[in-house]
């Protein structure tokens, strides 16, 4: 099971897409481990997006990521970080395929409506930005050994 850092961002709240863009992470079979809603200080926005500092879009994005609230998760899953990204799609709303989250429900390059970790280290670097370690619960669904098979992992001739 691997972790992952998702945010909900502006234009999915404004938009009223919350619920359906959660459902499509949890009929996918990930676990909800964190959630919040939360306007995020500029500090953490600009800690969030260090890497894009010196980029002509990292003033707007800025600006956009605090401007309203936004609902950071964490995921938890098998290969959730690559499971995730697959989900969203490609950055920009006009370029990603049509099934993907930014796919279907966006066509802007900048409002793209959901952000994930592009690794499993960008991941334990982000999630600590948005959630104390508290506040990121172990609780497993009951439907667990029905989502991810148990006996996958121990090899097939220990199944009853
Ligand atoms: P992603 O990993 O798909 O979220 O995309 P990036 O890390 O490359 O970009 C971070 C955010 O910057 C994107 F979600 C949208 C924004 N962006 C722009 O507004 N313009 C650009 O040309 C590229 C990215």
């Amino acid at each position: 099971m691997e972790d992952t850092l998702i945010i909900l961002k502006p234009d999915a709240l404004q938009r009223r897409l919350v619920g359906r863009i959660l459902t499509r992470f949890e009929e996918k079979g990930l676990i909800i481990a964190a959630m919040k809603l939360v306007q995020l200080r500029r500090e953490v926005v600009e800690e969030h997006y260090a890497v894009h500092r010196e980029r002509p879009f990292y003033p707007g994005l800025v600006r956009y990521m605090t401007s309203h609230p936004v609902v950071p998760l964490v995921l938890r899953g098998r290969r959730a970080v690559e499971v995730c990204r697959k989900l969203l799609g490609a950055t920009h709303g006009y370029e990603a395929q049509p099934g993907t989250i930014r796919g279907d429900f966006g066509i802007s390059k900048s409002m793209n409506l959901v952000h994930a970790s592009d690794s499993p280290e960008s991941a334990s670097k982000e999630i600590p930005l948005f959630f104390q370690s508290y506040e990121i619960l172990s609780a497993k669904p009951a439907d667990l050994p029905w989502v991810y098979d148990p006996w996958e992992e121990l090899g097939d001739q220990d199944r009853p």
